[in-house]
């Protein structure tokens, strides 16, 4: 019998989940989950965020982090498993967050004490108090100097997987270097959140991998290396201060002596960390091409396994490195659940009236399509927020319930359409995956059977699995990645809805009116009235 744990270190909360595999009997032997603002008041952050005067500026604790993580290894010594087992343990972190460490850092992170807690001994060590994170937007003016510098937008999509974005982790390495030099020059690694815990862990600067690498604006998704044009238009002497990029899901150390002497635990294998996408794609079973996940929660969010690196050229979307060594693509959409709550709560509807309503409402919706940007949106990117409608009389409940769905449904596959992935099967997840009849139109607009799952934390499934097979993979060298997520990661027995081939037909010229508002919403095409009446006629 072995074990394998996967963290999960989101804005919010330290999770984990620990699989036992036996032969061909497996198993969550252990799930637990600390949120940040409760077990640790005294850092004073509200949703793992510290407070700022600054709208745009988002940063979190370093130290709260290593306190979380000395506490999960304090539950899981006290969960009564035995921890002998224990073979490999891998991670995923909020991506794009950045911790800055100074030159002290690379002989300490090997001498920790274990009579002392971690925190502590850690303070020294970061030469920023403060790490900035993904929800942080106050680096536009670094995002189009990057850009200038590389050749533009299109160069830097093309080799690093992305155009440049705020919270992506360039940017904010320049902000600091341009706004405060002093600190950038006295930090000698700057880590990710994910190789910044993962170094902890192992008691020496560990690497990060490909999948958080790409969160970065910095990494050539080509060799999986840094692209020195990036890395030179980002700040001075900034290729000293990078941490190398390891294969995904490869061994980079041991746990070192100060877990083992502290928390009782074995000398296991630590597998190299990765983001929170990139280990959710391995976590909802994404390990072939062919399937996407689509998750609706708070913002919905659609993201695929792809063998090569396509990229976006409408640059909204991301591609990130997989843990399986492919890559993957992912585009999101801040109005999700907001959107749907919005339209439901106006009309002062439940969830059960709001989907009977849409039950009895016509595929197409007579034509009347709404654009669903009730607050700014970045796919695609809108400041203004208000819903857009063509045809759709604000005050009609139906016709704007059917519309929301429709707009959100016909929204993601578009958008999705430039990962140019055949979709046959789509995994959903999140809070509004329970409804089935949102499903059955997602199902119909994207031709393809749906599948709910049933994921509780699909990026700390995803570590543990990463733990799983980078262990086996280093002691015996292969082991598929659908043998790693079997009877881990299974759609909920009998929940497939199956497109249904007329009302796909619709949505196959709908999608194209879609566009057209779309485009005439963001003044950039005409208006589509007749269009739109037309298609109704022929409904
Ligand atoms: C992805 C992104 C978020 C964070 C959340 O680009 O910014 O999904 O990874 O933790």
């Amino acid at each position: 019998m072995s074990l394998y744990l996967g963290l999960d270190s989101s804005t919010q909360s330290l999770s984990a989940i620990l699989l036992e595999v036996d032969g061909s009997r497996r198993r969550v032997a252990f799930e637990s989950s600390i949120a940040f603002d409760e077990a640790f008041p005294h850092y004073g952050t509200r949703h793992g965020v510290l407070p700022s005067d600054d709208p745009t500026v988002a940063t979190s604790p370093p130290l709260l982090w290593v306190e979380a993580l000395e506490l999960m290894m304090q539950r899981l010594q006290r969960s009564g498993l035995d921890l002998s087992q224990l073979a490999a343990i891998s991670g995923s972190a909020q991506q794009h967050g950045s911790v800055y460490l100074n030159a002290g850092a690379s002989s300490a992170l090997a001498n920790f004490d274990p009579s002392r807690p971690l925190a502590e001994q850690v303070k020294p060590l970061l030469s920023r108090e403060v790490a900035p994170i993904w929800m942080d937007s106050s680096t536009s003016s670094e995002c189009a100097e990057i850009e200038r510098a590389v050749g533009g937008e299109r160069t830097l999509a093309e080799r690093t997987g992305s155009r440049a974005f705020e919270r992506f982790t360039a940017a904010q390495i320049r902000k600091l270097s341009k706004r405060d030099a002093a600190t950038y020059r006295s930090t000698d690694r700057i880590h990710l959140v994910s190789s910044y815990l993962a170094s902890l862990l192992t008691g020496r600067h560990a690497p990060l991998d490909p999948g958080d690498g790409s969160g970065m604006n910095l990494m050539d998704l080509a060799t999986c290396q840094w692209w020195q044009p990036a890395v030179d238009s980002t700040a001075p002497a900034l290729a000293s201060k990078l941490p190398p990029i390891a294969r995904p899901s490869s061994v980079v150390g041991t746990l070192s002596g100060y877990w083992q002497s502290r928390f009782g635990l074995p000398a296991a294998k630590l597998v190299a960390w990765s983001g929170d996408n990139p280990c959710s794609l391995v976590g909802v079973g994404l390990v072939r091409e062919g399937r996407l996940a689509i998750s609706m929660g708070t913002s919905d969010t659609v993201f695929g396994l792809m063998r090569e690196p396509r990229v976006d050229a409408t640059g909204t979307g991301h591609v990130f490195g997989a843990p399986t060594g492919d890559y993957m693509g992912l585009t999101c959409f801040k109005n999700g659940s907001l959107a749907r709550e919005r339209v439901r709560d106006e009309f002062g509807l439940s969830w059960p009236t709001f989907s009977e309503t849409l039950r009895r409402t016509p595929p197409g919706n007579g034509g009347r399509i709404m654009l669903p940007w009730f607050e700014p949106e970045i796919t695609p990117t809108v400041l203004a927020p208000g819903a857009r409608r063509y045809g759709l009389d604000p005050g009609d409940a139906d016709g704007n319930v059917r519309a929301v769905v429709e707009g959100q449904q016909l929204a993601m596959a578009l958008h999705s359409r430039w990962m140019n992935v055949k979709v046959d099967s789509i995994h959903a997840t999140g809070g509004a995956a329970a409804n089935r009849d949102i499903l059955q139109v997602m199902a119909d607009v994207f031709g393809a059977a749906v599948y709910q799952l049933q994921v509780g934390n699909s990026a700390a499934l995803g570590a543990a699995l990463q733990a799983f097979h980078g262990a086996i993979v280093s002691d015996s060298g292969r082991m598929s990645w659908e043998e790693v997520v079997k009877d881990f990661v299974e759609p909920l027995a009998d929940s497939k809805l199956s497109p249904d081939p007329a009302r796909q037909a619709i949505y196959d010229d709908l999608i194209n009116l879609y566009a057209a508002c779309e485009a005439h919403a963001l003044g950039k095409g005409p208006e589509p009235s007749e269009r739109l009446t037309a298609f109704a006629a022929g409904l």
